[in-house]
């Protein structure tokens, strides 16, 4: 059995009531202290467990065991298989309306100006059913896409940039049987934020090959759909991409105000919503509780996190230092005194543009999955 594993097998025995600490690695903002113990989500069923990562599938991560600021456990999301590239034959093609159609080596792509940035993201489709645990926090090494673009030159009547992945699979379009690459677009203008970047390195190392090896892109602020792996080919173009992964599936349907008529509308999703989730309740010292937990969003400065236990008043939680523009941003707040029996802990989190997390029945009525990111309540019970 590897160290992950017992750690985790240790901790579900804790979360289990058990009365063990865990003895987490990591930096002393998720690892616990000598005597720390975890208190057991009251809304998590008996025996929950995402399990460690499988290779080939999807992985959800079990937000109870973060356990540093960098995932060392990042979710993985993949709709058409794990194809593993050759990095010597691999090739990057920038096409369509260029002034030069370019093609990269990843050498070539290694020896151009490079930028590294701290970001994390969360699945269009993550929620409260996985517990959120399709997120995750990295530092990241690429290319900016903008020096890309601007060395092929992008034509004047460029209007839309469509990113294909090296994943294939077979769709039924209208009775048709239709091979299809995993694809994404961006607007011209959201390619050219300077903070985008054509990524082949992932916490110092080579991106691993459930990452997306040797290339993905990574869009700061995103959902982590926009973020194509076994990126293979960058094609400009005149009209609107509308592929599965931007037209059908990650298509919000909510009903909304549209001007003062109330309809129902479909957007796909593209910059994060402004979400907060507690993850972790820990006992240590004297009765004190401490609630931890991460926001995401589209890198907006925040202006709080605050946590609200039972009826209480919203107070105000302790971000982590560590936190930068686009990356999640860890909390916590310490509960003093919590009284015995059953209580609500929940969190939202507040930018410096006046949006502030929204309960569920405050937002509009939504009958995809897609962008859940309402408060969620979470229930414990303190012994006695
Ligand atoms: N080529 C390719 N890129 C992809 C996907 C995919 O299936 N194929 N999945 C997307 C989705 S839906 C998500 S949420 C993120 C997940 O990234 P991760 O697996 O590195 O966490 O990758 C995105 N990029
Ligand atoms: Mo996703």
């Amino acid at each position: 059995m590897t160290a992950e594993n017992e750690t985790r097998r240790q901790f579900l025995k804790t979360s289990a009531g058990a009365g063990l600490a865990v003895a987490a690695a990591g930096l002393p903002w998720w690892a616990l202290a000598q005597g720390e113990q975890v208190v057991p989500f009251a809304d998590v069923p008996e025996g929950y467990d995402p399990g460690p990562r499988r290779a080939g599938s999807n992985h959800v991560i079990d937000t109870r065991l973060i356990d540093d600021f960098i995932s060392h456990d990042f979710y993985v999301v993949q709709h058409y298989g794990e194809p593993e590239l050759d990095t010597a034959s691999y090739r990057l093609d920038l096409t369509g309306l260029v002034d030069r159609t370019l093609t990269f080596s990843l050498e070539e792509l290694r020896a151009l100006p490079s930028r590294e940035l701290v970001c994390g993201f969360e699945c269009g489709g993550n929620g409260g059913r996985m517990f959120h645990g399709l997120v995750g926090n990295a530092r990241w090494r690429g290319v900016p896409l903008k020096y890309l673009l601007e060395q092929a030159g992008v034509q004047s009547s460029g209007r839309e940039v469509v990113f294909f992945g090296a994943d294939t699979g077979t769709e039924e379009i209208r009775g048709q049987q239709v091979e299809q690459a995993f694809a994404r677009s961006l607007s011209l203008e959201d390619a050219l934020r300077e903070d985008n970047l054509v990524v082949y390195e992932m916490n110092g190392e080579p991106l691993p090959v459930q990452h997306g090896r040797p290339v993905r892109l990574l869009v700061p602020g995103f959902y982590g759909v926009a973020n194509v792996k076994w990126l293979t080919q960058i094609h400009i173009q005149d009209t609107r991409y509308m592929g599965r992964f931007m037209g059908r599936d990650y298509v919000t349907l909510k009903r909304d105000m549209v001007g003062d008529q109330e309809r129902w509308v479909e957007n796909s999703v593209s910059r994060m919503n402004l979400k907060s989730v507690i993850a972790r309740v820990t006992r240590h010292g004297n009765n004190i509780h401490r609630i931890s937990g991460f926001a995401v969003n589209d890198g907006t400065p925040l202006e709080a996190i605050e946590v609200r236990i039972d009826d209480g008043p919203w107070q105000r939680a302790t971000i982590d230092p560590q936190a930068t523009e686009y990356s999640w941003k860890p909390f916590h707040f310490d509960w003093q005194d919590a009284s015995p029996g059953e209580h609500t802990l929940v969190s939202r989190a507040l930018d410096t543009s006046g949006h502030a997390q929204a309960t569920v029945d405050e937002l509009p009525q939504r009958v995809s999955y897609w962008e859940e990111f309402g408060q969620f309540p979470r229930r414990i019970v303190i012994a006695g």
